[in-house]
């Protein structure tokens, strides 16, 4: 039988929900997981597809619908650099996604190799994983079924977070070349975090525990595999895992994890952390954290994602000086328009590093981050990472240090170049550098909230007609469209004392997000209202 009728046989196992639209979003598809099916399947085309067009490099297909519901899923394919889909073929996932018949999907299929000029003998491999949900199993089987039927070379990772799946299709595509990343396995990924933990803590101890969050996910298992490589809790940092319940799939992003902490600023009802505990949050596929603590009046602070980049540049910065490279390396922080104006100023006015600010998603602050030599990017939400350039890398590893002192900081930020994952933002690694940077500056969370305050804020989720009128530009902080509501927000802005605001189309829901903050919670709830009433 030829391929395309392999792929049309096949197709014909997994037929589309009726009267829906699919899109390949801000973080690929992901909606109720019964719709999902003929998504999966497809991807697996695209996903082969866009391996032969890299001569048979491999490509990563990640099933999780990471803070969402339990009954949701979703999907989204992973570059060879082990970063996210390009742009271009996007566009091609949701044309697939939506042909309407077997035959059509398969003309979309021959239409894009041709486009492409792909050679469908080209040997090709795919890997693919998934998180803890109850439907991700029957997607992963939809996905085999598609790189089965298109003669793919495939590697089944069953569970894992979306980073670790990332790590390994960046190992995997540089293995036996200059830039070799680490080993392909699970196994590879916790020797390599735990290896340069330990070199990067120089027998530094944390003080106290680390409660940690999992969401009931996958961040909750892997974790636990992370821990048996660690140093001794009593020699070095001791974590407490708790909502690990991944048996249990509906109380996955239940009432706890990194969206439920920072959209409600509260901890999850369930945690039993007093004082000044530090406490940590995953999301559902553990890309995501924020950390936070309740003070002794019983008040919580929330150490978000702009926290974690400033701490962390702070400390970078004091390393690249310290190792005496300083004058080499440009440092600088990408932020998306949701960073606390008080951050920017932070690292602007008191760091003094740049400060770049990009539309959401994560693939435009990571992109952004490449014209840095070391680019530290988070969003609000705590998704992010540091991004090393190839010259750092070179610089920083074959630096002579002139003191002990010198070659002091030199080790430690050696060690950050393997500890922190260069393929994606990862949870685990981001806790692991926080927790690095906390015991060398010998810090608890109230140190690290001291950094600066933040400006109280507010976030208005408006409902509206069509999203798709509201177009922005200058990374989202304006509007050009609907016509009149941007000056009419600027007249609100000014009204207020250390006022900002912008509205923007959601790019995963069907509404538009209002942020304000200003020098008072309520000057910035009024000026949130007033944003609202103007694009309602
Ligand atoms: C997606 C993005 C996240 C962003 C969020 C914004 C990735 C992996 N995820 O979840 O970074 O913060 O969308 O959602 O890029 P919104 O457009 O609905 O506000
Ligand atoms: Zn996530």
């Amino acid at each position: 039988m030829s391929s395309f009728n392999k792929i049309l046989e096949a197709s014909a196992k997994h037929p589309p929900a009726e009267g829906v639209k699919y899109q390949y979003g801000t973080a690929g598809f992901r909606m109720k997981a019964d719709v999902l099916d003929s998504v999966v399947f497809r991807c697996g085309l695209v996903a082969s597809l866009r391996s032969r067009s890299l001569g048979g490099k491999t490509i990563g297909v990640m099933i999780t619908a990471s803070h969402n519901p339990p009954v949701d899923n979703g999907v989204k394919l992973v570059d060879p650099t082990g970063e996210m889909l390009i742009a271009s073929w996007e566009a091609y996932a949701t044309e697939m996604a939506n042909a309407k018949t077997d035959q059509e999907l398969v003309e979309l299929y021959k239409a894009l190799a041709a486009k492409n000029r792909i050679d469908l003998s080209t040997p090709t491999h795919v890997v693919f994983a998934r998180d803890t949900r109850a439907s991700g199993s029957r997607l992963a089987a939809c996905l085999n079924d598609a790189l089965v039927a298109c003669e793919a070379g495939i590697t089944d990772y069953k569970i894992l977070t979306t980073p670790q799946l990332h790590y390994i299709v960046r190992c995997i595509n540089t293995k036996g070349t200059d830039e070799e990343y680490g080993e392909p396995t699970e196994k590879g990924y916790y020797e390599k975090l735990s290896s340069a933990f330990k070199l990067a803590m120089k027998n530094k101890k944390s003080s106290g525990a680390l409660t940690v969050d999992c969401a009931n996910g996958v961040g909750g298992p892997k974790l636990l595999e992370l821990i048996k490589y660690l140093p001794p809790k009593d020699e070095s940092l001791d974590i407490k895992v708790v909502n690990d319940n991944v048996h249990n799939p509906d109380s996955l992003n239940v009432e706890c994890g990194a969206d439920f902490v920072k959209t409600s600023q509260r901890a999850p009802p369930s945690s039993k952390a007093g004082p000044i505990d530090r406490c940590c949050s995953l999301d559902g596929d553990a890309d995501r954290i924020v950390y936070y603590f309740t003070d002794k009046r019983g008040v919580f602070h929330l150490l978000d994602g702009d926290r974690i980049a400033a701490l962390a540049a702070a400390f970078l910065a004091d390393l690249s000086r310290q190792s005496g490279l300083a004058d080499i390396l440009k440092i600088g922080v990408v932020q998306t328009a949701y960073a606390n104006g008080a951050s920017t100023k932070y690292i602007e006015k008191d760091l003094r590093l740049a400060v770049r600010c990009t539309p959401t998603g994560v693939k435009y602050l990571h992109h952004e981050a490449t014209n840095f030599d070391i680019g530290v990017y988070f969003e609000a939400n705590g998704h992010g990472t540091v991004i090393f350039s190839d010259y750092a890398r070179k610089n920083i590893a074959s630096h002579e240090p002139k003191s002990p002192a010198q070659q002091d900081a030199l080790e430690i930020l050696q060690a950050l170049t393997q500890l922190i994952n260069q393929a994606v933002g990862d949870a685990l690694s981001d806790m692991l550098l926080v927790e690095v940077v906390l015991a060398h500056k010998g810090w608890g969370p109230e140190e690290w909230l001291g950094i600066y305050n933040d400006l109280p804020n507010r976030l208005v989720r408006v409902v509206v007609t069509d999203r798709n009128v509201f177009v922005a530009e200058d990374a989202e902080r304006r509007l050009v469209t609907p016509k009149g509501a941007q000056p009419a927000i600027d007249e609100a802005v000014k009204k207020v004392r250390q006022g900002r605001s912008f509205a923007r189309a959601s790019g995963t829901e069907d509404a538009v997000r209002v942020y304000a903050e200003a020098e008072t919670r309520a000057e910035a709830d009024d000026l949130a209202n007033k944003v609202a009433a103007i694009v309602k």
